[in-house]
């Protein structure tokens, strides 16, 4: 389907193709085993400006918007979804500081960020606190010049590798979520270090690491807006992000739709290709349907994102929700159809639904984002918007 991608996004879908087939392809099951970390890839999509993508001209960057984002992380997710989570972590880590920061803040931090000269990383989760994220025990602390941080933060992606981490943190444990504030922290601060690295089923090339805060000291100047705003920077940050998930889903869908149609032309069966009967015919017609209901949903509220309607969060979640539901059942059947095959990893699929499953899960549970979308049908009922 003609989705009307602009001159600049056709362009951008073809150098993520070109860089797709030649540097992450051959390696991806090896990293998968390995669960080495794609350092080289990621300086080639550096080389390759990818990492300037949303970022303001006046930073370095190109400009660009959440359609552009999901166009090249659909791409990248096409091939492999460890990397593409690398990349679209990074994003997920800056938007924080894009949405909130102070022109200071920006002038420090964005244009390397453009360059891909460093990896960005978001901390909301912790040991204790995962859908509840109004329940962090993390702590900042005001004295002199400088916060104090303590406590740590659980699976967060890039950890370890990441220049800066946006932490969500309490600077005011008596007033619940409302005490929650936003830092901007780097590697280098005194009292910050990385913990314990995971081994994960999918995703694995992704870096996935604890952070941990003891007596972390950071000037006060990388407070994000005011004390008191880090929960709605937080879900302001996931309500930017999450279309981004629902491209990926829509990319690892559309790879494993193809590696099916592919395996169903040549295997043959019963004198003749497993394609022609109509029972794998059938499922291949519903995975590219679905596939396709995806990606029109993703791209629409992509375009509806970049249009600067304040009010996303309801449309953000439903983009997730469908698209990574449709990865995990489509992912699902292209190991149904390529049977014996499917399974063993000689073909990509298996790892495909592997790692299709984190998408149901991380940036929100699919659970949670129907939590999100019928809260908000409840709250816009009077206005007659559903
Ligand atoms: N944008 C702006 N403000 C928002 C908001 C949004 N998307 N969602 C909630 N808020 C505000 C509410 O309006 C409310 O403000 P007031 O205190 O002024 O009334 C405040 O935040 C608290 O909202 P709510 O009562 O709905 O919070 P809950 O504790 O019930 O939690 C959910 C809300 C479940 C949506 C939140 O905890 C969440 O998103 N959890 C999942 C976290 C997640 O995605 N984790 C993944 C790890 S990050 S990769």
């Amino acid at each position: 389907m003609d989705y009307f991608l602009s001159k600049e996004q056709r362009m951008l879908k073809n150098l993520c193709q070109k860089i797709g087939e030649s540097k992450i392809k051959p390696v991806r099951a090896q990293l998968d085993v390995s669960g080495e970390f794609p350092g080289e890839i990621i300086s080639t999509m550096a080389q390759a400006d990818l990492f300037s993508l949303i970022f303001p001209e006046e930073y370095g960057g190109l400009g660009g918007g959440t359609m552009d984002l999901c166009v090249v992380v659909e791409e990248l997710s096409k091939y492999c979804l460890g990397v593409s989570t690398t990349f679209a972590a990074t994003f997920l880590g800056a938007y924080p500081l894009l949405l909130f920061g102070s022109p200071e803040q920006k002038k420090k931090f964005l244009p390397g960020l453009a360059a891909g000269e460093f990896l960005a990383a978001f901390g909301l989760t912790e040991p204790g606190v995962g859908s509840d994220a109004a329940g962090i025990a993390t702590t900042a602390q005001l004295a002199g010049d400088e916060y104090i941080l303590n406590g740590s933060k659980q699976w967060i992606t890039n950890g370890g590798h990441a220049g800066l981490y946006t932490i969500i943190a309490s600077t005011d444990k008596s007033k619940g979520a409302r005490g929650f504030s936003a830092f901007l922290v780097t590697p280098d601060d005194p009292g910050f270090s990385v913990g314990k690295k995971e081994d994960k089923m999918g995703i694995r090339c992704s870096a996935t690491a604890e952070i941990i805060f003891r007596d972390c000291r950071i000037p006060r100047d990388r407070l994000l807006g005011r004390e008191g705003m880090g929960f709605n920077i937080a879900m302001k940050t996931l309500d930017k992000s999450r279309p981004g998930v629902g491209a990926q889903g829509v990319g690892v869908a559309a790879g494993a739709l193809r590696e099916a149609i592919g395996f169903a032309k040549t295997r043959r069966q019963f004198g003749q290709a497993v394609i022609n009967f109509q029972a794998v015919g059938g499922i291949l017609a519903d995975m590219a349907t679905r596939t396709e209901a995806a990606r029109s949903l993703v791209y629409a509220v992509a375009r509806y994102a970049d249009s600067g309607s304040s009010e996303v969060s309801k449309v953000s979640a439903m983009a997730k929700l469908y698209a990574t539901d449709v990865a995990m059942w489509v992912t699902t059947q292209a190991v149904q159809v390529m049977g014996g095959s499917g399974y063993m990893k000689d073909y990509p699929v298996e790892k495909m639904m592997r790692d299709a499953k984190i998408l149901q899960i991380y940036e929100g549970t699919n659970q949670i984002q129907r939590g999100v979308i019928s809260r908000e049908l409840s709250r816009t009922y009077n206005r007659g918007k559903n």
